[in-house]
């Protein structure tokens, strides 16, 4: 017999064996039920005011509110580390796992990836802890009604600083007018400082400034109203200027726990443990697991030149689909 004709006489016995061997055998998942530890579909996605917005991601001309969320999706579904901003207070996203993340009792349950970090060039010497953290609040839901998508109740993560936030916070941002002659300020990089219009419930207004880095508009281009209003859990201010007046050294502190964006992907505490969700009146509730999560900027702040607070998201992970067991925090 011809050697080629022998190689593939010998191939296909051994395709027929492997076939029945698998047939048999019925532990192999089949391959379109292996689940997906990472984000699998973005079901919202509305930033608020920002340096960031309609650039993470960018909106061109023709771009709807559809047209954003698929590049949104694009970022974040599976193992990736595309970033998208949400701007400045309240501006948040809505996404969902192909599976329900488990609670498991005691140990964190999942991490929302953001791009925070610690570093050790902070002036003020008793604080070691200082970098860039822009705290995002966390909500989690499970579907309750099983139709796979996220009309169900949402419960807070009440993270370290749940009992130092402010309840119920509402803030409006209105659109900026093209036309408007910008208004500069004592800073050079401050290019208008009446640029966008806020309004807030606890009797607060201003203007967020435009700085001369970022030249895109900062209201998301795709909304059509002449203003849009969050609603939330407002967090106490995070930056701190640690350098003078004049020579300013902005630093925004991380929260110890239970916030996106908040603390480096790689620690122990920027996982999340489903068991630290509450009811809208702030009572402890107790989910088997959770399909579908939203976040939403936290803190209403400018950090000088650096611009707003905005959390930024990378991504997320369910850590028992990843074999990675992490303790929670007693609290
Ligand atoms: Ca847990
Ligand atoms: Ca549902
Ligand atoms: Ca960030």
């Amino acid at each position: 017999m011809d050697k080629k004709l022998l190689k593939i006489g010998l191939l296909s016995l051994t395709g027929l064996f492997l076939f029945s061997c698998s047939d048999d055998n019925d532990t192999i998942p089949p391959k379109d039920t292996k689940l997906s530890p990472y984000i699998s579909k973005v079901y919202d996605f509305l930033p608020a005011v920002g340096q960031f917005t309609n650039s993470l991601p960018s909106f061109t001309a023709s771009d709807t509110k559809e047209s954003m969320l698929a590049k949104v999706e694009k970022a974040l579904i599976g193992p990736k580390n595309s970033m998208v901003s949400l701007g400045g207070y309240g501006g948040y996203i809505v996404f969902g796992f192909d599976h329900t993340v488990e609670n498991k009792t005691g140990f964190m349950d999942f991490r929302i990836k953001g791009n925070a970090f610690k570093a050790a060039s902070n002036p003020n010497s008793d604080n070691t802890e200082g970098g860039s953290s822009e705290p995002g609040i966390v909500l989690v839901s499970y579907d309750e009604n099983k139709n796979g998508i996220p009309d169900d109740t949402w419960y807070e993560i009440a993270g370290s600083a749940y009992n130092s936030s402010i309840k119920d916070y509402e803030i409006t941002y209105y659109k900026p007018n093209s036309n408007k002659e910008p208004i500069s300020g004592n800073q050079e990089w401050e290019k208008d400082v009446e640029y966008i219009k806020w309004t807030d419930n606890q009797g607060n207004s201003g203007f967020k400034t435009k700085n001369m880095f970022h030249n895109q508009s900062y209201f998301p281009e795709w909304i059509k109203e002449d203003k849009i209003t969050f609603r939330g859990t407002k967090l106490p201010n995070n930056a701190v200027n640690e350098g003078t007046e004049s020579e300013p050294f902005w630093v925004s502190y991380a929260f110890e726990w239970g916030y996106a964006d908040n603390l480096p992907n790689n620690e122990n505490q920027s996982a999340i443990d489903i068991d630290w969700a509450v009811d809208k009146n702030g009572n402890k509730v107790h989910l088997k697991g959770i399909d579908f999560v939203k976040v939403y900027t936290g803190v209403n702040q400018e950090a000088g030149w650096l611009g707003e607070i905005s959390t930024e998201i990378t991504g997320a992970e369910d850590l028992h689909l990843l074999n990675n067991s992490i303790p929670t925090i007693q609290n």
